[in-house]
């Protein structure tokens, strides 16, 4: 095949978009016991005790902590779930999305 009609088709043919990732990102307050966090992150988003300590501390530390990345749809609904879990126990924990870059 020539250059000219490599190019040509190049040109025709572009990469299908892969889905934006959408990041869980845990935030900070001064009232979730810190337990209670370690169970979400585990039961939420099957992170082990010691990688859910880990996130529940940085956020602890730092005001937020980024969980995983999920497609938009499942970032959400992942976590709306766990925000209600713990609103159903009294509790203002929070998880929020936000795209990646
Ligand atoms: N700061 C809370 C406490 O000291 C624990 C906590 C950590 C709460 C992380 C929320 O995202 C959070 N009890």
């Amino acid at each position: 095949m020539s250059d000219t009609a490599t190019t040509a088709r190049a040109k025709l043919w572009t990469e299908p978009e892969r889905p934006r990732l959408h990041k869980v990102v845990l935030v900070n307050d001064d009232y979730t016991p810190r337990d209670f966090v370690v169970t979400v992150l585990k039961a939420g988003f099957r992170l082990c005790e010691e990688q859910a300590r880990r996130v529940m501390m940085t956020a602890h530390r730092r005001g937020a902590c980024v969980v995983a990345v999920f497609t938009r749809d499942v970032a959400e609904a992942k976590a709306t779930r766990a925000t209600e879990a713990a609103r159903r126990q009294g509790y203002p924990l929070l998880f929020t999305t936000e795209p990646e870059e």
